[in-house]
């Protein structure tokens, strides 16, 4: 077991973990920063992409930001490992970006809103309960190291959950739909644990019954 001072996980719930390992049991670090994900890369056209908030809003409507619009909302800076549910982790990256804080004060989810569907490019797609949306470390990220994201890491816009394994953050990320009832996404519905807690090992959805769901 390694240990690394100043680190931690953190529940949706924002309290830090006592643990100090570096890694989420059963994973080994990366070197290097891999490109892992489902499909091809989608190619980015400034005048066709928007990010949408749809669903239950607390006005009903949709909302929508183009690309020169994201650009322009508040920003912040997270560290965050990124451990993905096959093993492997890639750890310090500092993210750039656009809190959900933000989103959440700028498009309010309807009072009955337990879930959000993190929707991307060719319907790739991720369910998060409400709680761990409104972590405060849950980024929608523009920059990694100081740098824009590249093609195959997310640009323009992905989203960083933290304390969850990686596919419930996804890169080319188009869309947030506030639910009043929990859907699967794309890989919580082939198999894969509908939470995905890295530091409880939540990998496979026939773990599902074996802890409590929080
Ligand atoms: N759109 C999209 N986002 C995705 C995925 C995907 O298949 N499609 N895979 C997820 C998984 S399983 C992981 S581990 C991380 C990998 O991110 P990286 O390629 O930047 O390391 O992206 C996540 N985001
Ligand atoms: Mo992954």
């Amino acid at each position: 077991m390694r240990f690394r001072a100043g680190r931690g996980c953190h529940h949706a719930t924002g309290e830090v973990c006592v643990r100090g390992e570096a890694l989420p049991p059963g994973q080994r670090e990366a070197k290097g920063w891999p490109v892992s994900h489902y499909g091809p890369v989608p190619k980015f056209r400034a005048d066709r992409w928007n990010l949408q908030v749809f669903g239950a809003t607390a006005t009903g409507e949709k909302h929508s930001w183009t690309f020169e619009e994201v650009t322009a909302l508040p920003k912040a800076t997270i560290t965050a490992d990124l451990h993905c549910a096959s093993g492997t982790s890639t750890l310090g990256h500092e993210f750039f970006g656009v809190p959900a804080s933000v989103l959440l004060e700028l498009a309010p989810p309807a009072p009955g809103v337990t879930h959000v569907m993190a929707w991307a490019e060719y319907g790739y797609s991720a369910n998060l309960r409400l709680a761990d949306f409104t972590s405060e470390r849950t980024l929608m990220a523009t920059h990694r190291n100081g740098e824009s994201l590249t093609a195959e890491h997310g640009f323009p816009l992905r989203l960083v959950v933290p304390h969850l394994y990686g596919y419930k953050g996804p890169k080319w990320l188009r869309g947030i739909e506030y639910m009043t009832r929990d859907r699967r996404g794309f890989w919580e519905e082939r198999g894969y644990h509908n939470i995905a807690d890295p530091w409880t090992g939540q990998r496979h959805s026939y773990q599902e019954g074996e802890r409590p769901q929080g």
